[in-house]
């Protein structure tokens, strides 16, 4: 066989390979994401995968934008687009009370002259409406709502959404009975379990936190890196199927089926219903079962049935007349707040938490409501002794909502004002409230309160790696004083854990090993491991690089600390007030005693660029904002998210926006992507739409 026909039949192989992974791929995400009824483990997922990247890394012109390897990537240019909709997106009219639902059904039944009615009744999932658009099968546009009539193209975070098809196969297509080109609304939600999650890290990260899934979900959808959407787990479930902005299918109920037909995600849990009774129930029946669900619902939504008979109905203004969304009522409460004490986090922030008189909510007696910060008490205005309204929904704390005063709960005349304290109630320890923070903290690593979580912070995989030092060891290792800090982890012996509930000779000496092999792990997982408040994995990585030492970076003053990459005045002040510490120099102290890796290899990033500050905006032409981040910082620069005086050039692609302006203002050098080339002493070379580098002097 000539060479050239062998060439044709391997590619054709390895395409075949490609297409076949990638359909088992697709089903199995459909099977688990859609249907929520995996049938191989993660880890088998995991491996057809790696299957598919490793072909895909070997024939990059093999890759399609709807492979199921490419829902993370990028970031929109400059902000979202605005995109105008194929026709208005509506949103639904509200009622409250049983008397209002049967006055609309009444009204259903007068306009259309119909002595009966089919509806069906559908969860009103509590997150924000999105529309997909679908161009030859493949999902081409993600657009938010927006005003109804224009939205912004958030198209890049929608494709990380795993319930969102990427691409519909033509054997689907023909099942819902649908052509190639056509456009879904549903809604995008956050799960509570990623909605906790997320608030969490947020928090140890000493960020503010989401008020309520919703405000986290719009959050999500509208921030510029895919990577970090993707990291947050939002879900998408459909309700409408339109062609050219029409419905097409001649029931709504018909129309769901031909969405699950399709691949997409319609929520289980619908009914088609005859009368306004029946729906009523339904009503009735999920105010009772609300909280089993995974995710925040607000209320029902009741839709008429036939299409023809929600065309003859019409709308009024922007809500249709066939629909309507009945709501729960918020769950809530007037009680007498009695006390506000301050609660100490596992990052040492001080949360002050309302003691309430116990009052029955939406099925369970609350005692207790968060008051977030300082702000907040003062946002509400509230003092202890006031009557005051609680809310709580679905998973989220309870909280006040506002400071009640009326005549059936009149302001009582002693009221007493809230004072933060000025030590941990829990250590003693002297507060600390960064400027420009809304926080208070303590700054004590051997805090009792914080050592829960300071511990398993340091065990975990991504720090010290200490396998099977999870919740429930520590929880024994703290309760029983064992383990007072990290460094008491190196302390522990085999009897100490023998002596542990589910402990045996063999699980005991794994623990004991993995604490060993910990001792070996580099310099930054160390300094990650402390705890440090805004220091993260990549900080850590910095530090550790620029002092080669725990040591110099222990000694280091503010000043010094912000000459470390990405290290500003907040990051340093908090780093120096660590080291400033006794206890945790104490600490760092056992930790070296106890033989932790607490030197390492200080890196020589290049001094080109030393020293200098850049920032970068509008779209580069050659790499992304991060491959050039990364080569500034390794040519020893520095980049910053804003201009200021201190900005040393602004690196302008394409559609520069605002920085431009602001350097051109401050008279700051504006440069483009060949100076910066010129300034790193490199040049570019392309292959086959990979992008390269290669040194000048080696061309
Ligand atoms: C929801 C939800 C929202 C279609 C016509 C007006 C509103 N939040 O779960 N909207 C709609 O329907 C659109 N259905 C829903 N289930």
């Amino acid at each position: 066989m000539p060479v050239l026909d062998k060439d044709k039949d391997k590619d054709r192989d390895i395409k075949k390979r490609i297409d076949s992974l990638r359909e088992r791929i697709r089903h199995h995400e459909y099977l688990y994401f859609i249907l929520d009824q995996p049938e191989i483990s993660d880890l088998d997922f995991d491996k057809l995968m790696k299957q598919l990247k490793d072909l895909e890394a070997e024939h990059p012109e093999l890759i399609t934008p709807d492979s199921p390897t490419q829902r993370v990537g990028g970031k929109p240019r400059e902000g979202f687009v605005k995109v105008p909709h194929s026709s208005p997106m509506l949103s639904l009219d509200n009622t409250y009370n049983e008397e209002e639902l049967r006055a609309w059904d009444r009204r259903v039944h007068e306009l259309s002259g119909l002595s009966q009615v089919d509806y069906v009744c559908e969860l009103k999932l509590d997150g924000m409406s999105l529309a997909l658009i679908y161009e030859d099968a493949k999902l081409a546009r993600g657009i938010t709502r927006g005003d109804g009539t224009i939205g912004e193209d958030v198209t890049l975070n929608v494709r990380t959404v795993r319930s969102v098809p990427l691409s519909i196969s033509p054997d689907r297509l023909k099942k819902a009975g649908i052509s190639p080109d056509f456009e879904v609304r549903g809604e995008l939600l956050m799960p509570l379990a990623a909605f906790k999650k997320m608030n969490e890290e947020r928090e140890s990260k000493g960020l503010s936190t989401f008020a309520n899934p919703r405000n986290a979900t719009a959050g999500t959808v509208r921030q510029l890196e895919s990577r970090i959407t993707a990291e947050r787990r939002l879900d998408y479930f459909s309700y409408m199927l339109l062609k050219n902005g029409r419905t097409f299918c001649d029931r709504h109920s018909k129309t769901l089926d031909a969405l699950a037909a399709a691949g997409f995600k319609v929520n289980p849990h619908r009914k088609l219903v005859d009368s306004i009774d029946e729906a009523w129930d339904f009503i009735q029946q999920w105010e009772a079962k609300r909280d089993s669900l995974p995710y925040e619902i607000d209320g029902i939504v009741i839709k008429v049935d036939h299409t023809a008979l929600q065309e003859e109905l019409g709308f009024t203004g922007k809500a249709p007349r066939w629909a309507i969304a009945y709501k729960y009522a918020a769950r809530a409460g007037i009680t007498k707040l009695e006390d506000i004490r301050v609660q100490v986090g596992r990052t040492g922030k001080l949360t002050p938490v309302a003691m309430l008189a116990p009052v029955f909510i939406g099925g369970t007696t609350v005692r207790n409501a968060t008051l977030h910060n300082m702000d907040e008490i003062e946002r509400l205005g509230v003092k202890i002794g006031d009557w005051v309204q609680v809310e709580r929904g679905g998973d989220v704390i309870p909280k006040i909502a506002k400071v009640i005063d009326d005549k059936d709960h009149p302001r009582p005349p002693e009221l007493r004002e809230f004072v933060m304290p000025d030590k941990c109630p829990v250590c003693g320890t002297k507060v600390v409230r960064t400027e420009g923070e809304v926080d208070y903290r303590c700054v004590n690593a051997n805090c009792p309160a914080k050592l829960m979580g300071t511990i398993l912070h340091f065990a975990s995989r991504g720090v010290m790696n200490i396998d099977g030092m999870g919740d429930a060891l520590v929880t024994q290792l703290t309760e029983k004083g064992l383990v007072k800090n990290v460094a008491d982890i190196y302390s522990l012996s085999k009897k100490d854990l023998l002596g542990l509930e589910r402990f045996a000779e063999k699980s005991a000496q794994n623990i004991i090993d993995e604490i060993d092999n910990s001792r070996k792990l580099p310099l930054e997982r160390v300094i990650y491991g402390l705890g440090i408040r805004m220091v993260g994995e990549r900080t850590a990585q910095f530090l550790a690089e620029h002092f080669g030492s725990m040591d110099d970076l222990e000694k280091a003053s503010v000043e010094e600390l912000q000459n470390v990459n990405e290290v500003g005045p907040r990051i340093a002040e908090s780093i120096a007030e660590f080291f400033s510490n006794p206890a945790n120099r104490k600490l760092v102290e056992r930790l070296r005693e106890a033989g932790l890796t607490l030197t390492g290899q200080k890196k020589q990033r290049g001094t080109k660029l030393a020293g200098k500050t850049f920032v970068l905006t509008g779209t580069l032409a050659h790499f992304t904002r991060d491959e050039a981040k990364k080569l500034i910082e390794d040519a020893g620069g520095k980049v910053t998210g804003s201009v200021s005086k201190k900005t040393d050039y602004v690196v302008a692609g394409a559609d520069a926006g605002s920085k431009l302006d602001k350097a051109k203002e401050l008279g700051v050098a504006v440069i483009d992507e060949e100076e910066m080339e010129r300034l790193l002493g490199r040049g570019l070379n392309r292959h086959r739409g990979n992008r390269e580098w290669v040194e000048l002097s080696q061309r």
